[in-house]
């Protein structure tokens, strides 16, 4: 039977790994969504989502996450939470409601201490210490504040065809209080639908949001074409639309699987993400933008992955 599961960065590995285990006995595309996106969050060196993610440039960390069912459309999305351990779990529980299902700010982080979701100060002292860093460094080299800012966004199918998708992010670093990218946003920072396919991204969320790619991207595999083909239509020459009509473009990078488990990816910049399925296991690839509007896409070098744990981990001056 076929199940399978695509997510942003490397940081989805350890979370689609768990995820996955569950879709092989069976589980549902809902829950892997959940399952995986909470490891992410849990784990304090990913300095873009849940505990551990950068705080905006008030130093306070504001999350966004949204989850969506396939089969039903559900959705469920908080925007600007605070001090709540899983934003993804909020988030799918929203999508049990037909009213209020999208909350932002205090609202948000109300009705998860109202229902019961476990609280917690998300900022780390490693997150602090980055920030204090960053804020002297913009100061002196007269830096844009605004890099370095990875959201994971996900996507499943499970053996009974259901799809389900979710993503989570601490949104852009250095970020204005109250703002919000496009990882909240249904068609923007995700969509599914269990008859075609699902998709994500990551990137500046203000151009994400110029385009609807996730839409676009399943739209495009509802007439027939592959996720890799879909994703390359719909993405590039959106970027190029964009550079001549607004004068620039920000990073993009999205993700797609479609129900029978085949995937494509799309990206204007260096990206990791993650992928597997029934014939196999998850796995880290790198893509990067090919010629003529096409990806280049490639299993992840040791090399890279050795940098990369050292990386997370070092020490903050
Ligand atoms: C946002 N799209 O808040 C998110 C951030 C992100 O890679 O994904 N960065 O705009």
């Amino acid at each position: 039977m076929t199940y399978a599961m695509i997510g942003t960065w490397r940081m989805a590995f350890e979370g689609i790994q768990k995820a996955m285990a569950d879709l092989k006995s069976g589980g549902p595309s809902t829950d892997a969504i959940e399952t995986a996106i909470k490891k992410v969050e849990d784990y304090p060196f990913f300095k873009s989502v849940g505990y551990g993610g950068l705080p905006n440039a008030q130093g306070l960390v504001e999350m966004d996450a949204a989850f969506m069912d396939g089969n039903t459309f559900a959705i469920g999305a908080v925007a600007g939470i605070s001090d709540v351990k899983n934003p993804i779990a909020v988030a799918r529980k929203l999508s049990d409601d037909h009213f209020n299902s999208f909350l932002v700010g205090a609202g948000a982080s109300q009705y998860a201490m109202f229902n019961g979701f476990e609280s917690r100060n998300m900022l780390t002292e490693r997150a602090h210490k980055i920030w204090v860093k960053r804020i002297k460094e913009i100061n002196e080299k007269r830096l844009s504040p605004y890099d370095g800012h990875d959201t994971v966004g996900m996507v499943s199918l499970d053996q009974k065809t259901g799809m389900a998708a979710g993503t989570s992010t601490s949104g852009l670093f250095m970020k204005k209080p109250g703002r919000t990218g496009d990882s909240a946003l249904s068609g923007s920072g995700f969509y599914v639908d269990s008859e075609i396919g699902g998709a994500t991204a990551t990137g500046l969320g203000e151009d994400l949001m110029k385009g609807c790619l996730s839409y676009e991207i399943v739209r495009l595999m509802g007439t027939g074409l592959s996720p890799q083909v879909a994703c390359n239509q719909a993405v590039y020459p959106f970027i190029e639309k964009l550079k001549s009509r607004y004068g620039k473009a920000g990073e993009f990078s999205l993700v797609a699987l479609n129900k029978q488990g085949e995937w494509g990816v799309a990206t204007n910049v260096e990206f990791t993400f993650v992928a597997g399925n029934q014939d196999a296991a998850p796995q880290i690839f790198m893509a990067n933008p090919g010629p003529k509007q096409t990806t280049v896409i490639e299993p992840i070098s040791a090399e890279w992955l050795k940098a990369y744990a050292k990386r997370i981990k070092a020490p903050v001056e």
